[in-house]
């Protein structure tokens, strides 16, 4: 097959500037140690047991804790095939800023809540975090977004803003 010398060139340049990127990307993300935006639920760096989230804190007492005025931390545990604390039991006043704290104790499940930009990771043995503040009353659906296994489809919550 005859290939046209400028044709050639071309492709040099676009394979050239492929490696390139993949080793911009490389450098950036293993030389430069680039983690997700986590902490480890037990401190430290050694990576915990993920079974052992729920008897460590914060973890160990999932639901609704009154920080601030009008600040709350809501600290919960994904499960296959459910969240921590159960259904019915988060209630949060409107107006109030929220302080998600998610770990997961098996697979690594999501926490999302359509309609808000809430959309988190839940990992095993991380912590993520994320703030949100619920401004407009109602019940807001919680949902796994992670394909997490058979029941993942039956893994979703509630929480009213009233
Ligand atoms: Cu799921």
């Amino acid at each position: 097959m005859h290939m046209h010398r400028l044709e050639k060139m071309w492709l040099t340049f676009g394979v050239a500037m492929l490696a390139v990127f993949l080793i911009v990307l490389g450098i950036g993300v293993f030389a430069n140690g680039a983690q997700p935006p986590t902490t480890h639920a037990h401190g430290g760096h050694e990576k915990p047991a993920p079974e052992l989230a729920e008897e460590t804190a914060p973890f160990d007492k999932p639901g609704l804790h009154k920080i601030g005025d009008n600040e709350y931390k809501l600290v919960m545990v994904a499960i296959a095939f459910a969240y921590k604390p159960l259904e019915d039991k988060i209630v949060i006043p409107a107006g109030a800023t929220v302080h998600f704290e998610v770990t997961s104790t098996d697979v690594v499940h999501g926490l999302q809540i359509p309609g808000t930009n809430v959309n988190m990771m839940a990992v095993p043995g991380e912590t993520t975090n994320f703030t949100f503040t619920f401004k407009k009353p109602g019940e807001y659906l919680v949902l796994c977004n992670e394909y997490c296994g058979n029941g993942h489809e039956m893994m979703w919550t509630t929480i009213t803003v009233a």
